[in-house]
């Protein structure tokens, strides 16, 4: 990890400040030909930057760190010149002569995991802050970044290994194991722990809800207000509503944002059996459509209790919500099952959304959320069991050694959450995704 890396770190395009960032031993030497000065440590100095040649590149800010007290941990120089992509490219280029490569995407960030700077579930809360859709997501990354989700994983690790070493040293008294392992305080410590781990797994699903979003499919018979409905959750006129059957042929997408919560809205033609060679088509895009739904609104008439459309319709993985419209007309009747709303005069949608926030796992507030991947909560599920079977295992019979076991099994988990242990592949995909220069 010798070798020095260099990269323009700020996005592409035109504006007031471009930065150049170089990482490694030789950003030293970096600076002295870029600057032609002696660079003093987190001292900002306002300077004329060169090639080696000493034509006059640009005036800007170069700022150098010394390692180890640098993002990545090693000698860092960040150039902060004019936003113009030319001069960035030609200050990369005289990096680039001298001494350093073009850095992979993320690997700044990668490094400064590799130098302890940070820890794998920080770094992933780095690319996650930028990628942020919403303030709310970006709030939840930058609650990630700054270590309170690595905290919370490491006061279960701690209280697991806590447990460990109690119920292993009861396992050397053979003789009073039993009372050992019966004791009420053991218990009770079990169980915070698994309320932590509860709590824990609830912000760290909502962080990954705001993260990803889902993908939201309007369905039905024709004539019940898709597309009406879509125009009311966007609050723009998209989609073309007429009171003709088979208004709508293709499929519409829009995207909102639900308390932050990224929401791919998707608007499809009704479903019947029809002649119409455009619409028979249309048809089919909107079966199509809901394969790939994260949750389907299947609508239906106020009034009744059945959504036509969706009777010969099987889609065993995937969350249906019935939602029965023109509620206006038929005022005062509640379905059996689902909402009734009214695109016309708003009537439920807001107890809609609130239902959309609920089917992707999202409760109650986002507020504390930790933004966190799927990986994560995977972890953090296969956790929860470990951690409940060795309950289980000490209740009911007293089986210190296999509860051990399991606790053992639930912090290899944790471990893969922070990095702690991690497999190459794993790291690659994941600073591979990165954008250049973070
Ligand atoms: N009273 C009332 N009328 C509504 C409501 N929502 C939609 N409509 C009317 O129902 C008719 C059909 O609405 P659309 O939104 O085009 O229905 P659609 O399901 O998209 O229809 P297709 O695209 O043909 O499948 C229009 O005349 C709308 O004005 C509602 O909540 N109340
Ligand atoms: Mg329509």
């Amino acid at each position: 990890m010798s070798d020095t890396i260099a990269a323009v770190a700020t996005a592409r395009g035109k504006g007031a400040i471009g930065v150049v960032k170089i990482s490694g031993a030789a950003a030293g030497s970096i600076a002295a030909v870029i600057t032609r000065e002696t660079m003093v440590p987190r001292v900002a100095r306002y300077l004329d930057f060169f090639t080696a040649d000493g034509v006059m590149l640009d005036r800007g800010i170069a700022l150098f760190f010394a390692a180890p007290h640098s993002y990545t941990g090693e000698d860092v120089l960040e150039l902060q010149a004019h936003g113009n992509p030319h001069v960035l490219d030609q200050l990369l280029a005289v990096a680039l002569q001298n001494g350093a490569r073009q850095a992979r995407p993320g690997e700044f960030t990668e490094r400064a995991f590799l130098n302890n700077k940070l820890d794998l579930a920080q770094a992933e809360a780095v690319a996650d802050l930028i990628e942020s859709n919403s303030a709310e997501a970006a709030r939840a990354a930058v609650r990630s970044l700054s270590g309170d989700f690595s905290k919370r994983v490491e006061t279960i690790t701690s209280t697991l290994v806590e447990l460990r070493v109690y119920i292993e040293a009861a396992l050397d008294f053979a003789e009073e194991e039993i009372d050992f392992l019966r004791d009420d305080a053991l218990t009770t410590k079990l169980k915070q722990l698994d309320s932590l781990i509860d709590d824990t797994l609830q912000r760290a699903t909502n962080g990954c809800a705001l993260r990803e979003g889902l993908t939201v499919v309007i369905v039905g018979e024709p004539n019940v207000g898709k597309s009406s409905l879509l125009n009311c959750l966007t609050q723009q006129e998209t989609a073309i509503v007429t009171d003709i059957a088979g208004t709508t042929r293709d499929v519409l997408r829009e995207h909102i944002v639900i308390d932050g919560l990224p929401v791919r809205l998707v608007d499809t033609a009704g479903i019947r059996d029809t002649e119409d060679k455009v619409e028979r088509e249309g048809v089919r895009r909107a079966r199509e459509q809901m394969q790939t739904a994260d949750l389907i609104l299947a609508i239906g008439t106020a009034g009744t209790d059945a959504i036509p459309a969706m009777h010969d319709i099987e889609l065993p993985d995937i969350e249906i919500l019935k939602v029965f419209n023109k509620a206006d007309l038929a005022p005062g009747i509640q379905p059996a099952d689902g909402l009734a709303i009214s695109a016309k005069t708003g009537q439920g949608i807001e107890d809609l959304r609130e239902a959309i926030k609920r089917k992707a796992g999202v409760e109650q507030s986002t507020e504390g959320a930790f933004m966190a991947r799927r990986r994560h909560l995977n972890a953090l599920h296969q956790v929860r069991l470990h951690v409940q079977t060795a309950n289980t295992h000490l209740l009911e019979t007293a089986a210190g050694e296999l509860a051990a076991e399991e606790l053992r099994a639930a912090q290899l988990q944790l471990n893969l959450i922070t990095g702690a242990f991690s497999a190459d592949d794993l790291l690659g995909e994941i600073f591979g995704r990165f954008c250049i220069g973070k």
